[in-house]
């Protein structure tokens, strides 16, 4: 046979496989395509793929002996077991040096496993979060590529000419070994899910608290999107508004008001939880909606509980703009606390991530994609050190600004009885993280008084009874014994 045209493979034909596999091909790239069910390929070829650089493989040897090497492949298919049969079916195939790429939704952990199987049998794994949908995917995904260190160089610039660009950088970088890629992935959804729920919240004041309809409310998104908040998911929540059904009715209020999920916010607020993190507001977007799907039961606690009726009164406009700053502060907080993730994330797992990149790969091309990831890659780029993206002048003015509106919001919701979940726990967050002494001085006394567990004294008040940096157990009642149990810190 003479030599390999392909440029690298994919399998999985899928939309989004289709159109990364178009996508690639536009920027020049041969790319061979196959997929489990073969009638796909068949069907992709001699439509969407005719006349382009694309190679239609009918089986696995055949994907494989038209690569070149070290051969690349992009695995596109579903999550889960259907990722390690493939990798299973390609490996007699294979050589060694030859990179077996995860596009899909994977978990890290799995990706982690993965990495560490391949790389003791001479393959290089890399897991690549994709994110963007369908018309990302086409147009310029962003992509999170990480694994075997020795892999980058062979896929630098493919991924990086077929990802979204961002003021002409790619939103694609390096993001570190083993699973670190989906790992961040998995973070970026987590995000999404908080940003999401931090505009249904607003949503639902405009709604029932202030008495807007949909499509009015469509119009103060469209003047959002022009301003601090314009992002990708503002974009469509003001397309979703003005939408209107065949009889002239916003589409959005006809749809059942259960949320479905399919488990990376879920993923993410558990490793929060595992890595001892508070990512709060992503928790909270989780459990919203999981609130949201018990639907019958909120139905009948509806006929039995009470509770205040929105009233609004004073000036909508007025509303609206502190309603922007409430939702802007908030979403900053997000943001924060997910790269107080990350940097945990980082210590725990040995990671060595790159904020700036981080940010920049999720600046274009993804769901969270904004103006003000433009302003967190600058940050990052500004100090790379820094501690906490609330210390950063631009950030630490912008909830400076919005503080007061901010708390107003959160007022007035509590006050109406419309829950706000996630621009709550944000303030809450906010005002804990912002005080230097927190109540679990009296959490650790209770602790210790009923189960041993110890405590610690604050250095100005140490002493020969309460020493520095000891664990102290003391004998509240003067019933127990003087044997402490063990503990940990959270
Ligand atoms: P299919 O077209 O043969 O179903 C998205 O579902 C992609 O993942 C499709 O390309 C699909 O292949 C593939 N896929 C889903 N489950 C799979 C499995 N268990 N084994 C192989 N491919 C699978």
């Amino acid at each position: 046979m003479s030599d390999p045209k392909g440029d690298i493979g994919l399998i999985g034909l899928a939309v989004m496989g289709q159109n990364l596999i178009l996508n690639a091909a536009d920027h020049g790239y041969t790319v061979v395509a196959y997929n489990r069910t073969v009638s796909k390929v068949d069907h992709f070829m001699e439509n969407e793929a005719k006349g382009k650089s694309i190679i239609g493989a009918r089986s696995i040897q055949e994907l494989v002996a038209n690569l070149k090497r070290p051969r690349r492949i992009i695995l596109l298919v579903k999550a889960g077991a259907a990722v390690d049969a493939f990798i299973d079916q390609l490996l007699p195939h294979l050589e060694k040096g030859d990179i077996i790429i995860d596009g899909g939704n994977s978990h890290f952990p799995d990706s982690n496993r993965r990495y560490e199987q391949l790389k003791e049998k001479g393959f290089l794994f890399v897991g690549s979060g994709v994110s963007g949908g369908e018309e990302g995917a086409r147009n310029g995904p962003s992509l999170m590529p990480g694994g075997h260190p020795d892999a980058w160089p062979h896929l630098k610039n493919i991924f990086q000419d077929i990802a979204a660009k961002s003021d002409g950088e790619p939103c694609c970088d390096w993001v570190g070994p083993s699973g670190s890629g989906h790992y961040v992935k998995m973070v970026h959804n987590g995000i999404e899910y908080g940003d999401m729920q931090l505009i249904c919240e607003a949503y639902d004041l405009l709604k029932r608290g202030v008495g807007l309809s949909d499509n009015e409310i469509s119009e103060v998104f469209a003047k959002w999107n022009t301003g601090v908040l314009d992002s990708y998911l503002i974009e469509i929540t003001r397309d979703v508004l003005s939408y209107n059904d065949e009889d002239g009715k916003a589409l959005v209020s006809k749809i059942m008001d259960r949320a479905g999920q399919k488990g990376t916010g879920k993923w993410t607020a558990i490793n929060a939880l595992d890595l001892g993190m508070p990512v709060t507001l992503i928790g909270e977007a989780v459990f919203s909606r999981n609130l949201s799907a018990i639907k019958e039961e909120r139905e009948r606690a509806s006929k039995i509980l009470s509770g205040p009726t929105a009233k609004f009164t004073g000036d909508k406009q007025q509303f609206i703009d502190e309603l922007e700053q409430a939702l802007y502060a908030s979403k900053i907080i997000s943001y924060a606390q997910g790269f107080m993730l990350i940097r945990e994330a980082g210590l725990e797992y040995g990671w060595d991530f790159n904020n700036a990149g981080i940010a920049l790969m999720w600046r274009g091309g993804c769901i969270i994609r904004s103006v003000f990831l433009g302003e967190i890659t600058k940050a990052y780029r500004a100090n790379p050190k820094l501690e906490n993206l609330l210390f950063e002048p631009f950030f630490k003015n912008a909830i400076d600004k919005a503080q007061a509106s901010w708390r107003k919001t959160i007022g007035t919701a509590i006050a109406w009885g419309i829950p706000t979940p996630a621009f709550s726990t944000a303030l809450s967050f906010y005002d804990g993280y912002r005080s230097a002494r927190l109540p679990a001085n009296l959490l650790q006394a209770q602790r210790d008084y009923f189960g041993a567990h110890t405590f610690r004294v604050l250095p100005e008040f140490a002493s020969k009874r309460l020493p520095l940096d000891k664990d102290i157990h003391i004998n509240w009642t003067g019933t127990g014994g003087d044997v402490a149990a063990s503990t940990y810190d959270a």
